[in-house]
């Protein structure tokens, strides 16, 4: 077993122990990059807000929240990534919560029986950090302080990622899902943070957002299309993951995973079902009843964004309950005709 609060570890450990164990090299946002940061194109505010965070801005063609250009900025600057790291790439509400569950647990699976793992007490925001909002609020120490094997998580395009990470050998799992659930996803989940419907943009407005690309980070397809492209490029540098295709085949994309992280099953493990007790582990089934994720909130997130909120249906097609077909339809026609040539399909 490991023993928490040991700076050298062979697996990771939750980043929330981390973090408490060093709070005293938090330095408070960084105000270095604020005079850029109120240069940039502020986003025209409609009648009902369609998220959460304050403000946005336009850097280098995409909408992203303020807080998190000043994380892309201090990265840049601050980031030193080594080649064990591991980063979780991925459009928000795509499959982030899983995969942090899925690829911790894979990585800790030698050491930590199941029944007594860390995602039994911590929610998978908390044993996988966000970097780009670390960064944002001054724990680039702490981030440094991360005993190896890191794992972190970003929402960044992968051309707004920091240099150290597209020149270097570190691992990116990128997840994608269907963008019609993506934006269900989002449409309850700003619900959820800001109090009731009645309090955000209408469904058919965040459609229309969605459609025309004006939601933070981006449009969804020139974000799944960068990491598609430099998967096909760099396969062993990033994994190209797909939410429907998890939920089909769980077993075999765990397999997946654990290859790509360089920790394969073994034949015993196979034998004694060690994959489908880790499928188990990070199903919303399981994940969703466990008390820490029924109050509580992830570390660097604050206290507006409850774990609860992580959990909704978790499953493919809610789009349907929400969108006529028409709207389905002209959504994926759009995304088809963007995806044209590179060989990805919705
Ligand atoms: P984030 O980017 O803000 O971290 P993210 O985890 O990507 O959010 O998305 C949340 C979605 O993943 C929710 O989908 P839904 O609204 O359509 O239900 C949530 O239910 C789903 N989700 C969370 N955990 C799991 C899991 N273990 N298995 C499958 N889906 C999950």
């Amino acid at each position: 077993m490991t023993s928490y609060g040991v700076p050298h570890t062979d697996v990771p450990i939750p980043y929330k122990i981390i973090e408490e164990t060093n709070s005293h090299l938090i330095d408070g946002p960084n105000k270095e990059h604020d005079t850029l940061i109120a240069s940039l194109p502020l986003q025209p505010s409609i009648e009902r807000p369609f998220t959460f965070e304050s403000s946005y801005r336009l850097y280098k063609d995409v909408w992203i929240p303020e807080n998190i250009i000043r994380g892309i900025l201090v990265m840049q600057q601050c980031l030193k990534t080594r080649p064990t790291d591991i980063f979780l790439a991925s459009f928000p509400k795509s499959g982030t919560t899983w995969l942090k569950a899925m690829i911790f647990a894979t990585l800790t699976r030698t050491n930590r029986s199941i029944d007594q793992h860390p995602l039994h007490t911590h929610n998978p925001h908390q044993c996988v950090t966000y970097m780009d909002l670390g960064f944002a609020t001054g724990r680039s120490q702490i981030i440094e302080n991360i005993p190896s094997p890191r794992v972190m998580s970003t929402h960044l395009p992968y051309f707004l990622l920091p240099d150290s990470i597209t020149e270097s050998n570190c691992r990116i799992v990128y997840v994608w899902r269907d963008p019609k659930d993506v934006l269900v996803s989002m449409w309850y989940f700003v619900q959820k943070i800001l109090g009731g419907a009645d309090k955000i943009a209408t469904f058919d407005q965040y459609y229309k957002i969605f459609y025309e690309g004006l939601n933070s980070f981006g449009p969804i397809w020139n974000h799944v299309l960068g990491y598609w492209e430099e998967s096909k490029r760099r396969p062993e540098k990033i994994l190209f993951l797909k939410y429907e295709n998890i939920l089909q085949e769980p077993v075999k994309c765990a397999k997946q995973l654990a290859h790509f992280l360089g920790c394969p099953y073994s034949e015993a493990e196979e034998n004694q079902g060690v994959v489908e007790q880790i499928v188990e582990l990070c199903s919303i089934k399981m994940l969703k009843d466990l008390n820490v994720n029924k109050d509580g909130y992830p570390v660097t997130t604050g206290e507006y964004i409850s774990n609860a909120y992580y959990f909704r249906k978790g499953e493919a097609g809610d789009w349907k309950s929400h969108m006529t077909q028409e709207m389905a339809e002209r959504f994926d026609t759009m995304i088809e005709e963007k995806f044209k040539g590179s060989g990805l399909h919705i």
